[in-house]
């Protein structure tokens, strides 16, 4: 019989938490956005529709949409009955990788405009970061684990380019803005650098290799998606609303 590789009540319990918490963070995001001068106001919309986003992608894996399996095979060394024929089926829960083909872009944006990127960088992170996301969902449904590693490879180099934006593009054209906006810059897109560097990380021990189980590939994501979504942006939000209205150019 064929062995499903499936979320249990932590990974489900896990979700609809995240759901609660996607949706109270995009309405305080919204009130805000009504109470700083329409100048400042584009961070504000751009970060509320990413928990937005978010509440709209959790609530479908919650409600068990958005889901599918996706068929692999194990060495001989990790079968359960050795020496037999066992077809594995784990979930795969796509709906993350449209989140963040929408969500990650308008992340980049945020740290985009308060370094104040010229358009080209802009373009190419975005792009990067699109190509990124689409070859993390080919390489989640390889056929074969070269075809798999083979689409996370494409991914990393994607992620590559991305950091280089962020961390010598970003710093560059940041350099031209007041010190309290470069300090802040270098900040949170430190903090960026990090919690992204952990997705792939998690995807190489779940769905890559499959070391770890389903509840535990949702709880490690719940995590880093609440500090890239509602921690990263409380903490913009509240910092850029306390800076002088005649720094940062958005
Ligand atoms: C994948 C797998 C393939 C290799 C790489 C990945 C990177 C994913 C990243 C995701 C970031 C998501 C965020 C979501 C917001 O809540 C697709 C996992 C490099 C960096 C920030």
């Amino acid at each position: 019989p064929p062995i499903f590789v499936n979320a249990g009540d932590t990974g489900q319990r896990t979700l609809w938490v995240v759901v609660v918490l996607m949706a109270l963070s995009s309405i305080a995001f919204y009130a805000m956005a009504f109470r700083v001068p329409v100048q400042k106001r584009l961070f504000h919309i751009l970060t509320a529709l990413i928990t937005t986003f978010a509440f709209l992608s959790y609530f479908a894996m919650a409600t068990g949409d958005g889901i599918n399996y996706h068929g692999y095979t194990v060495t001989e060394t990790h079968k359960k009955v050795p020496d037999t024929h066992q077809d594995y089926y784990r979930q795969v829960y796509w709906a993350r990788y449209v989140d963040w083909s929408v969500t990650t872009p308008l992340l980049l944006l945020d740290l985009a405009l308060l370094a104040g990127l010229s358009g080209a960088n802009i373009l190419v992170a975005v792009i990067a970061d699109v190509i990124m996301i689409l070859t993390g969902l080919f390489a989640a449904y390889g056929k074969t684990d070269g075809a798999k590693w083979g689409w996370y490879a494409w991914a990393c180099i994607a992620y590559l380019v991305i950091v280089y934006q962020l961390a010598s593009a970003g710093r560059t054209a940041v350099a031209n803005k007041d010190s309290k906006t470069k300090a802040f810059y270098g900040s949170i897109a430190g903090f960026t650098l990090i919690v992204w560097t952990v997705y792939p990380i998690i995807w190489a021990l779940s769905e890559g290799a499959h070391i770890i189980g389903v509840d535990a590939e949702i709880l490690a994501y719940a995590v880093l998606d609440i500090l890239a979504k509602p921690v990263f942006g409380f903490w913009l939000l509240f910092t850029h609303d306390s800076m002088s209205s005649t720094s940062p150019s958005l």
